[in-house]
């Protein structure tokens, strides 16, 4: 028998980035199982992880380069690939500028220093500021807004008294956070679910709040009212830690649970309580969908009205509240450049805040920029074709590039589009550094990733590319690193621990930090010192400084009547999949065989309205297009509510019925939650 050792490292196949232990013989990864130790997953891992290695050895993996000709794909060699896109792109920069070049990662490329920061550093290198990514359809906001609020940026916690799930479903999509929920609930710790859907946890939960999709604000600002009226929040903090709290209590005086109940469904008598359970709570946090309430048109003041809750409860920098975890400092993979991304002037706020830039573009706006703002598009580790908002408008804003690269593991809708296709490393074959501050629930926790076994195939990673594009782009002295382990080396150097420590003193990972708790001098870093509750950032941007609720754009009650009557069902796109990340992991056979097909739901009263019975075939459609699968009568759906799930390809593809035009007002981010539908009998 030859050479046989097990390899501490993470999973990739979503961000939340579980330990795990690899078993590695003759060079083949053989066995995955969860990394005790690791205190995300200790020990366990979800059924995409457990079946990690069926993604690794696929067949279906992009064995070489390819490049598009005459409409087939044909093999070349990287030499060739890398050659002829260099040459592509300095013709249209000495033509057009370097501007013109758009690089996109996606989910997979979230907090990933390797992915997203050398996609970062490459088109700057080149001299674009145009970074997109799903940075502007997830996430960002709720850091932007907490950013605004506190200066800094607090996270709930995997541990909490009492949890309030505010369109967010563990079970589905936050695999730490089901295993942390199951612990503490058998230990007592209390449960709201807030959903349009009654998820199987809401049967488990002290309350369940059926609400209509896209109107949270208009519930969280009820909560306030009862507050503030009935005097239960946190004296001592509100007078001592923040600004503006006099202007929110004559605001929220027009907010009642009735004035709530019209627009959200809720009874206002639940309203009450639940505000009293939360500001009773010392050690609650509310737990909001990952990307649910940002893909909606009242996103940004949703996750403003949850800060100022969670603000005037006393629920920061408690244990079990939201609280600010120490940062990591690591070396910037990044680089400066000269000018604004996209969507900067229109979205203001999402690029710069009291000085303090954000390398992203609003990645909405990159339909209308092709041709004559974007000409060539390098897709480095995402699906934009299937992922974002309105694929007909990117596919056919695609078709009008001169230049569409794709680096990624499998032939993507997005890879079938592009005119050079280049396989690329999984997480097993090639170095990184894992480390879980933001979206895993505020642990300071990091790790080496190991590159457990060699490229498979002619595959290259991240690094590699991008060292060789730039070399052949005169940009080589843009990255330094003779191998992956230097950049991972030099990412690490700040951060105190070294990559020999993390190989072979802590492979398992380490703490880099304690938490504290408390609130020190200086924590909240905004320009009034507290936690800004009146919002001047806001403010001089043209909204509202306190939180606000505005209706859908494409809502019942909106002013969109014609537009209600042709669409009347309120459609919500995208609530996760247990056994597949986004488009991936389809060819999975045992996740395939848990999920074969995907599902359009709705309640028994609606589909009988609309004719529709259990496992028809629906065609379901919006202003821009249409999609075709099963029906599922689910009573647990709120009724007029029809769930579409996204990440399937072809008549499946959710992202036909979005609308890249339809977006929040103040970052831009598509609505994906509460649009309006028509569903019939196919
Ligand atoms: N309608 C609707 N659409 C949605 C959503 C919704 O709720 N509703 N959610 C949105 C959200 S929140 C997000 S984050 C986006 C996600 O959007 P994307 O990130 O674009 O979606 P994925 O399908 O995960 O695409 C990731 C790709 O990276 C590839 N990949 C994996 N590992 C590597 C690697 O190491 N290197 C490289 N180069 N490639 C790799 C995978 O094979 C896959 O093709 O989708 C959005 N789309
Ligand atoms: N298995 C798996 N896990 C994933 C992913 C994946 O693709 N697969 N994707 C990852 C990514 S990138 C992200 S962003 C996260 C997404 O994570 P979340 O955004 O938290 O999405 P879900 O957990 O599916 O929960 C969404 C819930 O919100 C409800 N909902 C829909 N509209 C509304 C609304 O308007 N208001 C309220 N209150 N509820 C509503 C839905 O019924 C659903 O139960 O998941 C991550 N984890
Ligand atoms: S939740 Fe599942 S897919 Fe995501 S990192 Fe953990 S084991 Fe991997
Ligand atoms: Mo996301």
């Amino acid at each position: 028998m030859g050479e046989r050792r097990d390899v501490y490292t993470d999973c990739t196949l979503c961000y939340h980035s579980c330990g795990c232990k690899v078993t590695v013989e003759d060079g083949r990864a053989v066995k995955v199982e969860g990394l005790e130790s690791h205190p995300l997953n200790s020990g366990k891992l979800c059924p995409k992880g457990e079946n990690a290695l069926e993604n690794i050895y696929s067949p279906d993996r992009l064995k070489y380069p390819l490049k598009r000709e005459n409409g087939t794909f044909k093999r070349v060699s990287w030499d060739q690939a890398l050659d002829e896109i260099a040459r592509k792109l300095s013709e249209l920069k000495g033509a057009f500028g370097p501007q013109i070049l758009g690089v996109f990662s996606g989910s997979i490329g979230v907090e990933n220093l390797e992915m997203a920061g050398l996609t970062q550093r490459f088109k700057a290198a080149f001299g674009s500021p145009n970074f997109f990514s799903v940075e502007s359809v997830c996430y960002r906001m709720r850091i932007r807004t907490r950013q605004i609020t506190f200066g800094k940026y607090p996270t709930e916690e995997l541990d909490t008294k009492l949890y309030i799930l505010w369109g967010h479903n563990p079970d589905a999509s936050d695999f730490p956070l089901k295993l942390a929920l199951e612990e503490n609930l058998a230990e007592g710790a209390r449960l709201v679910v807030i959903d349009p859907k009654r998820i199987p946890l809401a049967d488990r939960a002290d309350m369940y709040l059926k609400i209509r999709p896209g109107t949270d604000g208009a519930l969280a600002l009820a909560m306030i009212n009862v507050i503030i009226s009935e005097e239960i929040y946190d004296k001592e903090f509100v007078e001592k830690h923040t600004f503006g709290f006099e202007k929110l209590v004559s605001h929220v005086q027009r907010y009642t649970p009735e004035w709530a109940e019209e627009i959200t469904w809720v009874a206002a008598e639940d309203t009450r309580k639940l505000a009293r359970l939360f500001a009773g709570t010392k050690g609650a946090s509310i737990y909001q969908g990952t990307c649910t309430q940002d893909q909606t048109a009242n996103g940004t003041q949703n996750s403003r009205a949850f800060a100022v809750l969670q603000t005037i409860t006393g629920n920061i920098n408690v244990p079990g509240g939201w609280v600010i975890s120490p940062r990591l400092r690591f070396g910037n993979v990044g680089l400066d450049v000269e000018g604004k991304p996209l969507g900067a002037d229109q979205y203001p706020l999402f690029f710069e805040v009291w000085g303090r830039k954000s390398p992203y573009g609003v990645v909405t706006v990159v339909p209308e920029s092709i041709p004559d703002k974007i000409k060539a598009f390098l897709v480095v580790g995402g699906n934009p074709l299937l992922s974002m908002p309105d694929s007909n408008a990117f596919k056919e804003a695609f078709a009008r590039l001169d230049l569409l690269v794709v680096h990624d593991m499998f032939m993507t809708e997005t890879a079938r589009a592009a005119h050079y296709v280049l396989p690329a490393c999984s997480h097993l074959e090639k170095w990184g550094v894992a480390y879980t501050y933001n979206v895993c629930h505020c642990i300071p926790y990091l790790m080496l990733r190991k590159k457990c076994i060699q490229p498979l195939h002619e595959s290259w990673s991240e690094w590699k590319l991008y060292t060789e594009l730039a070399k052949r782009l005169g940009l080589g002295d843009k990255f330094p690193w003779e191998t992956e382990e230097d950049l991972v080396a030099f990412e690490l150097e700040p951060s105190g621990l070294t990559f020999d420590y993390l190989l072979n003193e802590r492979p398992q990972g380490d703490f880099y930090q304690q938490k504290t708790y408390g609130i020190s001098e200086g924590l909240f870093r905004t320009p009034s010192g507290k936690v800004e509750i009146y919002s001047e950032a806001l403010e001089k941007v043209g909204f509202d400084p306190l939180p606000s609720y505005r209706e859908p754009e494409r809502s019942p009650l909106g002013e969109a009547k014609e537009f209600a009557e042709k669409y009347p069902y309120i459609l919500s796109t995208g609530s996760r999949n247990y056994y597949f990340t986004h488009a991936q992991h389809r060819n999975i056979e045992a996740l395939r065989k848990m999920s074969p097909e995907p599902f359009a739901e709705l309640g028994p009263e609606t589909a009988k309205k609309c004719g529709v019975g259990n496992a028809d075939v629906v065609i379901i459609e919006t202003n821009r297009g249409q999609v075709k699968m099963k029906a599922r009568v689910e009573e647990r759906v709120a009724e007029g509510v029809v769930f579409v799930p996204h990440g399937w390809e072809g008549e499946a593809n959710a992202n036909l019925l979005t609308d890249a035009q339809c977006r929040e007002c103040i970052l831009g981010y598509p609505d994906m939650k509460s649009l309006m539908c028509s569903i019939r009998k196919a």
